[in-house]
C-alpha cells in the first residue's frame, strides 16, 4: 500500500535537551509539500557535529531530529519535483545547493544561503516543520535530519546517487569524508611535495589525511591527544604522528622543530578548539603557510590570538563540507569511490542497530569508535 501524500508513524531519536540521551520515540513524519522530498532513511552515522549539539556547544532550537551524515531512498516527492523520483537512492545535503544564489554562482563558493547552519532556524525552508511527537512539533537540523526512519527535505537538499553504491558506507560521503578529504584538497590547496599537520583524527581528521595524500603531500603529520587513534592516521597517509601531550612545549613550536623551524605548509584544525585553531595557525609557515579550520567550535565562544601571525603572510580560512558545491559533488564523489579511487571502510568503526543510537554516542566520546553507522 502506498504511503504517498499520507502522515508516515515512524521512528526516530529524539533530542528533547542537551546532556540527556536520545529518546527513540514514536512520531509522526507530514508528506512532503511542493518542491520537498520525503526519504526512508536506510543508513546514517554519527558525526561530532550531532553530540556538538548534545553537548549544549553547537546552539541550536529542541526538541529536534538531529543526524545529517545519511543515505536512503526516496519515498515520495511534493507537486514540482523533478531531481528526483520514489525509489531513488540520495544522500541528503547539510549544505544545499539551490544554484541562483551568490554562493551558488560563484565559483569560489559553497554556502548556499538557504543553509541553515549560520542562523539556525531548525525547520523547512518555509518556516514550518514536518515532524510531530506526542502533539508536539520537533525541529529540522541543517536541511536534514536523518536519525529517523523517515524524513522530509527541500529538494535543493537532496542529491540522487548510483543505485548500486553500498549505503551503509557512502552515507559517509553526506558529510565526514568529503569535508575532511575536500578541506585538504580544495580549501587548503595541498600541493604536491608539501607539509601537512591534521590536528584532531575522528572521521573528518583522517579523511582530511587521506585528501593530502591524495594531493601528494610528502610529510603528513597527524596530531591527537588519542594516541589509540595513531594505527589508523598512519593505515590512511600520515607519516608521523604526534601527541601534543608527550611534549613540554606547545604544539606549534613541536611542529616547528619537526621541520627545521619552517612550519608546516598546510595546517587543518578538525576538532572544534579554540586552543587548537589557534595552535594550527601558529604551526604553519610564517609566511605563506594556510590554515583550514574545520573543527566547529561552541557557538559563544571567541579566540584571541597575536595579528603578527597573520600580518607576516599566513592564510587561515573556514571550510564548510569540505568547500564542495554538494549537488554536484556528491554523485561524482560516489562514482569514485565505487570506481576504488579512495576508501571508506578505514573510517567505519562500528556498526550498529537505530536503537541502539546512545551506544554509538558513547564510543564517540570515549574515542572508542571513528565512524558508528546506524542502520534501518
Ligand atoms: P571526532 O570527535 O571523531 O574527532 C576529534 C578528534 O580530536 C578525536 O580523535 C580527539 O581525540 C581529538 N582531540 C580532542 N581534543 C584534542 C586536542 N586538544 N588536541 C588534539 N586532538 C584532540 O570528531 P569528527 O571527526 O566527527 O569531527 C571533527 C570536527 O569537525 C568537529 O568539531 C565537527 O563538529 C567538525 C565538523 N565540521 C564540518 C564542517 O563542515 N566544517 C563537518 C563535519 C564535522
Ligand atoms: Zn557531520
Ligand atoms: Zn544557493
Amino acid at each position: 500500500m502506498s504511503t504517498a501524500g499520507k502522515v508516515i508513524k515512524c521512528k526516530a531519536a529524539v533530542a528533547w535537551e542537551i546532556k540527556k540521551p536520545l529518546v527513540i520515540e514514536d512520531i509522526e513524519v507530514a508528506p512532503p509539500k511542493a518542491h520537498e522530498v520525503r526519504i526512508k532513511i536506510l543508513a546514517t552515522g554519527i558525526c561530532r557535529t550531532d553530540d556538538h549539539v548534545l553537548s549544549g556547544a553547537f546552539a541550536v532550537p529542541l526538541p529536534m531530529v538531529l543526524g545529517h551524515e545519511a543515505a536512503g531512498v526516496v519515498e515520495s516527492v511534493g507537486e514540482g519535483v523533478t531531481c528526483v523520483k520514489p525509489g531513488d537512492h540520495v544522500i541528503p545535503l547539510f549544505v544545499p545547493q539551490c544554484g541562483n544564489c551568490n554562493p551558488c554562482k560563484s565559483t569560489r563558493g559553497n554556502l548556499c544561503y538557504q543553509n541553515d547552519i549560520s542562523h539556525v532556524r531548525g525547520l523547512m525552508p518555509d518556516g514550518t516543520s514536518r515532524f510531530t511527537c506526542k502533539g508536539k512539533s520537533l525541529h529540522h537540523f541543517i536541511s536534514t535530519s536523518s536519525f529517523t526512519e523517515y524524513t522530509v527535505v527541500h529538494e535543493n537538499a537532496v542529491v540522487k546517487i548510483d543505485a548500486a553504491a553500498p549505503l551503509e558506507k557512502v552515507c559517509l560521503i553526506g558529510c565526514g569524508f568529503s569535508t575532511g578529504y575536500g578541506a585538504a584538497v580544495q580549501t587548503a590547496k595541498v600541493e604536491r611535495g608539501s607539509t601537512c599537520a591534521v590536528f584532531g583524527l575522528g572521521g573528518v581528521g583522517l579523511s582530511a589525511v587521506m585528501g593530502c595524500k591524495a594531493a601528494g603531500a610528502s610529510r603528513i603529520f597527524a596530531v591527537d591527544i588519542n594516541p589509540k587513534k595513531f594505527p589508523k592516521a598512519l593505515e590512511v597517509g600520515a607519516t608521523e604522528c604526534v601527541n601534543p601531550l608527550d611534549y613540554k612545549k606547545p604544539i606549534n613550536e613541536v611542529l616547528y622543530d619537526l621541520t627545521d623551524g619552517e612550519g608546516v605548509d598546510y595546517s587543518l584544525e578538525v576538532i572544534g578548539r579554540t586552543d587548537t585553531m589557534a595552535a594550527a595557525l601558529a604551526s604553519c609557515h610564517e609566511n605563506y603557510g594556510t590554515s583550514v579550520i574545520v573543527g566547529i567550535a561552541p557557538s559563544v565562544s571567541e579566540i584571541c590570538f597575536n595579528p603578527l601571525l597573520l600580518f607576516t603572510g599566513r592564510t587561515w580560512k573556514g571550510s564548510v563540507f569540505g568547500g564542495w558545491k554538494s549537488k554536484d559533488a556528491i554523485p561524482k564523489l560516489v562514482s569514485d569511490f565505487m570506481g576504488k579511487k579512495f576508501v571508506l571502510d578505514p573510517l567505519i568503526t562500528h556498526t550498529l542497530p537505530f536503537e541502539k543510537i546512545n551506544e554509538g554516542f558513547d564510543m564517540l566520546r570515549s574515542g572508542k569508535s571513528i565512524r558508528t553507522i546506524l542502520t534501518f
